[in-house]
């Protein structure tokens, strides 16, 4: 079994060449997880749904909403899965109520002048206490727009693949991979679009970050 995860993308503010470039790359992954914030527009989801048919029959694909999701494309709030015993729970993440927006936003931003995982860091550690009687489960969370996973707290951060700025704009993806009785879960980072606007999915760097053996 092989997962491919992918979250903000805000379609049409991304940049598609690369969307389609990572949806060949991933050719052999047996479902597509979009995490929300799939379309900004009502109006663009359509176009959005005829781009992932390109590559991608529907019936791979599951679409979880976001807080700029509306009703154009099928979407459902979370998505849960056993994956060798473990349980991973898929959610955008907004439900958690810390994030980008408003005031939010501006503490963020100070946390981020302390250092820059402290957003994220806080973000997943709430999500974590919010989702506390289900603490042995892995969360995997979109809305941050940062690619971070926290092996302790069981929260994976996957990305964004939007060119909207945001508190982080670390363009990238996740792939969740089962072998034998383990699975193993890769952050793959499309690098900042501040520092290379430009990077295609040949420039990327995998860094293998988890193995349900050693976790
Ligand atoms: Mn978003």
């Amino acid at each position: 079994m092989r997962l491919l995860i992918l979250s903000d993308v805000h379609y049409p503010y991304t940049d598609e060449a690369v969307l389609l470039d990572i949806l060949r790359e991933e050719k052999n992954a047996d479902k597509i997880i979009f995490l929300g914030d799939n379309v900004r527009e009502d109006r663009n989801g359509p176009k959005f749904l005829d781009l992932i048919k390109k590559t991608r029959d529907l019936k791979d694909v599951v679409f979880i909403r976001g807080n700029h999701d509306g009703e154009a494309i099928p979407c459902v709030d979370s998505f849960e899965l056993i994956l060798n015993g473990e349980k991973l729970t898929f959610m955008h993440g907004d439900q958690f109520k810390i994030g980008s927006e408003g005031s939010t936003h501006k503490f963020g931003s100070i946390l981020k002048k302390i250092h820059r995982e402290l957003p994220v860091l806080a973000f997943a550690t709430v999500a974590r206490i919010k989702h506390q009687n289900k603490s042995g489960e892995y969360l995997i969370l979109g809305h941050s727009h940062a690619l971070a996973s926290f092996r302790r707290l069981r929260v994976v951060c996957v990305g964004c693949l939007t060119n909207e700025k945001s508190l982080y704009n670390e363009k990238g993806y996740v792939v969740i991979k089962s072998e034998g009785s383990e699975f193993n879960l890769s952050l793959i980072s499309l690098g900042s679009i501040s520092e290379s606007p430009n990077t295609r999915v040949d420039h990327i760097t995998a860094e293998k970050v988890w193995d349900s053996s050693r976790s």
